[in-house]
């Protein structure tokens, strides 16, 4: 069986939790954390070199960090990967604009909120730049969902998948969705999806 390993707190981790959970896949989950230093050692980094998580772990052995190249993967043959090429590419946009200019943002400025230990890197200006940023991208978020259901269209894929799990926790990072109806349904309109589980949840062992 595939094993996830990731933080249960963290949105990134979160992504291939709730794939697998919309597709109805067993998987291992294993905790790592920043907040005990295990994602520091010397046999994480030999892991993942950028000490980060999530990460894949397949029956072979073979390893896969990056939360969006995980999706990937694991969407690979399932209804949330379009089989048209435009319709592809038009996921991967909003892939890439996740890990550009939301995560960098709504999710930083979470952290900088949520975490103790990041409060030394919470400076006036890191919490101003993530708060225009993060504003800015909810804002084009708005605008699309406006016309669609969903970021690729009527039907849900990897690029809801992916922007989802720091969506729905901006509030605790000081976002306001309330002038965000369009985000807003989206989000209800995940939250509705066959086998949708919260953060919180994980696998039986
Ligand atoms: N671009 C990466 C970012 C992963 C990332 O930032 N992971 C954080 C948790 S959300 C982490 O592992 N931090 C631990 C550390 O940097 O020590 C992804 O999407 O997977």
């Amino acid at each position: 069986m595939i094993t996830i390993w990731g933080m249960q707190d963290s949105g990134n981790c979160y992504k291939p939790r709730l794939l697998m959970a919309l597709t109805g896949r067993p998987f291992r989950h294993r905790g790592i954390s920043t907040l005990d230093g295990s994602t520091r050692t010397e046999a994480w980094l030999a892991k993942n070199p950028a000490g980060q998580a999530p990460l894949l772990e397949l029956e072979d052995g073979r390893l896969l960090p990056e939360s969006n190249a995980i999706l990937c993967f694991l969407g690979e043959g399932t209804a949330f990967v379009p089989g048209d090429p435009f319709e592809r590419a038009t996921m991967l946009r909003w892939m890439f604009f996740e890990q550009n200019a939301h995560e960098v943002t709504v999710a930083v400025r979470r952290s900088l909120h949520v975490y103790p230990h990041r409060r030394a890197a919470a400076s006036e200006e890191r919490l101003r730049l993530t708060l225009e940023g993060g504003r800015a991208a909810l804002a084009v978020m708005e605008r699309h969902l406006a016309a669609q259901a969903f970021f690729g269209g009527e039907r849900p894929s990897l690029a809801d998948i992916a922007l989802y799990p720091y969506t729905s926790s901006a509030h605790e990072g000081g976002f306001d969705l309330g002038p965000l109806p369009a985000v807003r349904s989206w989000l209800a309109r995940i939250e509705a999806l066959p086998g949708y589980q919260p953060k919180s949840w994980r696998p039986q062992d």
